[in-house]
C-alpha cells in the first residue's frame, strides 16, 4: 500500500518528481503503469482547480493514492500570463521553443524591472477520488532577454531565479531542484504523503 501514483502525462515534470521524492520510502509509480487512463480536461481557471481535477480523475481511475502538479509561468507585465495556459500558449500542440518564442517576443525591449516572474506549482493529493491535501511552491525571478542553456524543460532557457545569474536552463538538474516551485511543493507535501501512508 506504501505506494504513490505520480499524475502527470508530461515526462519532464514525471523526472523532476521522481528525482525530489528519491531517498524517501515511498513507492513511486508513474499513469504509464495505468493503460486506458483518461486524460483530465485542464479548463480550471487557476493551478489549484486543475490540479485537484488531474488528482481526482486518476486516483479515481487507478483506485490509488495520486500526486498531481499543475504548474506553469506568471509574468507580472502580461498581467500573469501564460498562467494556467504555460503549455498551450503559443497554441494547440505548440512546443517549448514555440512558447518561449511567442514570450521572448512579448517581451521585447522591455527593461529588467519588468521582466519580473514567477513559476508556480500547485500540487494536489487524492486518494480514490478524495481530497487528502493541497499545497503551492512559488520560485520568483525574471526572464532572460534571450533564450540560453539546454537543461531542463519548457521555459527553462528564459527564465533566471532570482539572485542568480543562470537560467534554470543553464543549471544542471540538482541546483534547478534545490530552489525550484517544484521542489518547494514537494517539500510540503511530502511530510502529508509519509505521515499519510504510514
Ligand atoms: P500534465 O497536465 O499531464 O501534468 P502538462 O504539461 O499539461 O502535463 P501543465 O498543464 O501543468 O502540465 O503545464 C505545465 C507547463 O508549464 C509545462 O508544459 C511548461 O511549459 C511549464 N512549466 C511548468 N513547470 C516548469 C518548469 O519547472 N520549467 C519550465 N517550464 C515549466
Amino acid at each position: 500500500m506504501n505506494e504513490l501514483i505520480l499524475g502527470t502525462n508530461n515526462q519532464d515534470k514525471l523526472r523532476e518528481m521522481k528525482a525530489l521524492l528519491r531517498g524517501s520510502k515511498i513507492r513511486v509509480r508513474s499513469l504509464a503503469e495505468f493503460p486506458g487512463c483518461p486524460e483530465a480536461v485542464e479548463d480550471g481557471r487557476t493551478f489549484e482547480a486543475n490540479a485537484r481535477k488531474k488528482a481526482r480523475t486518476y486516483s479515481l481511475f487507478t483506485g490509488k493514492l495520486v500526486l498531481a502538479d499543475d504548474s506553469g509561468l506568471m509574468v507580472y507585465a502580461l498581467n500573469g500570463k501564460p498562467g494556467v495556459y504555460s503549455a498551450r500558449f503559443a497554441g494547440a500542440n505548440c512546443s517549448y521553443q514555440d512558447n518561449n518564442r511567442k514570450l521572448l517576443r512579448l517581451l521585447k525591449k522591455r527593461p529588467g524591472l519588468s521582466r519580473r516572474a514567477k513559476f508556480v506549482s500547485c500540487m494536489a493529493l487524492y486518494d480514490r477520488g478524495k481530497a487528502v491535501a493541497c499545497v503551492k511552491g512559488e520560485c520568483h525571478g525574471s526572464i532572460a532577454q534571450m533564450s540560453r542553456g539546454a537543461h531542463g524543460f519548457g521555459y527553462d532557457p528564459v527564465f533566471i531565479p532570482a539572485g542568480l545569474k543562470k537560467t534554470f536552463g543553464e543549471m544542471i538538474s540538482s541546483a534547478k531542484n534545490k530552489v525550484s516551485h517544484r521542489w518547494k511543493a514537494l517539500k510540503k507535501v511530502k511530510p502529508i504523503i509519509i505521515n499519510y501512508l504510514a
